[in-house]
């Protein structure tokens, strides 16, 4: 059994965290890797408030453990999504895309664990000093919104520059992902690409069959020219986004404007020609659908057997 102290922080079995993904994890995955020991988070992406409290409701419905809830801070409906996480007293909020510190002293006064992802050591300074619980420190190789460094860089240098403990996020799809974080440092990971394929995650059918079929060199990172670069499995849609990015002739925004509504086209529609099917670089190494507490358990157990052998490199 991996012991680790995220596990008693936010009182869950394993020290493994479902990655809030917009248009993708809702209460229903969010509550399947609560139950299997996880945190599952509910990702509030850009959603308004009243939505994202009704699958609060329905988590709570559906699991007595804790769970959480991600906070997507560019979205027009962040502030009042945060007032709904204070409001419900949703045990942990994770946030991405952006600086959480405007909501801080709101979540913190009605008890909730503010637990930001951040791509930089600056970064995470900030969230400890503004009464972060804990960072997660997240490389390059995620799906989604990406930073700069990749997780071997970022995460050792996190845990250096701060004293709260450090979750590591991006490349990590098996246990040895986990067994290599925790050496550098990190007290829990945060798992979102596996998670697309769980059972009990509701995408498309033909976003499953993609990330199973993809190869190592599949994603491609789109967006650097609009300030927010996105990782996303190599389609038509994503290889023309990448040569207009390119193309002086298209305007920033007609660009952001292609890409309007392409993360819930992939998610919902399985849209081949228009949606954006957000995937880190482990999607090369997922191979089938499995239940969310299959991949906990077999993650968890790989972690174990990984540390355990561990000492043969020590004479
Ligand atoms: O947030 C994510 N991943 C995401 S959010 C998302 S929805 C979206 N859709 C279209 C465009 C952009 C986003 C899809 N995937 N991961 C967490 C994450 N946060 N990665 C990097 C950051 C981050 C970046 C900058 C956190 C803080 C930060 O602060 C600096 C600043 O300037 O805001």
């Amino acid at each position: 059994m991996i012991n680790s102290l995220i596990s008693e922080l936010v009182g869950i079995k394993y020290p493994i965290f479902q990655g809030g993904m917009a248009w993708i994890s809702d209460a229903n995955l969010a509550a399947a890797v609560s139950e299997a020991g996880g945190l599952g988070i509910i990702a509030a992406g850009n959603a308004p408030g009243e939505h994202v409290r009704g699958q609060i409701r329905r988590a709570r419905e559906l699991t007595d453990k804790p769970f959480g809830v991600n906070v997507m801070l560019m979205s027009p409906y962040a502030g009042e999504v945060a007032e709904v996480v204070a409001e419900e007293r949703v045990p942990v909020v994770t946030t991405g895309a952006g600086l959480p510190t405007a909501h801080m002293k709101r979540w913190l006064e009605a008890g909730v664990k503010v637990i930001p992802v951040v791509p930089s050591t600056g970064i995470a300074r900030l969230v400890e000093r503004a009464g972060a619980a804990a960072v997660i420190a997240e490389g390059s190789e995620s799906g989604g919104h990406v930073g700069d460094l990749t997780t071997m860089a970022l995460v050792p240098q996190v845990v250096d520059a701060v004293k709260i403990p450090v979750i590591a996020a991006g490349g990590i799809g098996d246990g040895r992902g986990v067994a290599a974080v925790l050496m550098l440092g990190a007290v829990g990971v945060q798992v979102g690409t596996r998670f697309l394929v769980a059972r009990e995650c509701g995408i498309h059918q033909n976003y499953k069959d993609k990330i199973i079929k993809a190869r190592d060199i599949d994603t491609i990172v789109t967006g650097r020219r609009l300030g927010h670069p996105v990782r996303a499995l190599k389609t038509p849609f994503t290889r023309e986004f990448y040569s207009k990015e390119y193309d002086s002739s298209v305007s920033n925004e007609e660009l952001e404007a292609f890409g309007v509504g392409s993360l819930r086209l992939a998610a919902h529609e399985g849209d081949e020609k228009r949606g954006s099917f957000l995937a880190g670089q482990v999607a090369g190494m997922i191979k089938r659908e499995q239940s969310a507490r299959e991949i906990v358990e077999e993650m968890m157990a790989e972690t174990e057997e990984m540390l355990r052998g561990a000492s043969k490199w020590v004479k």
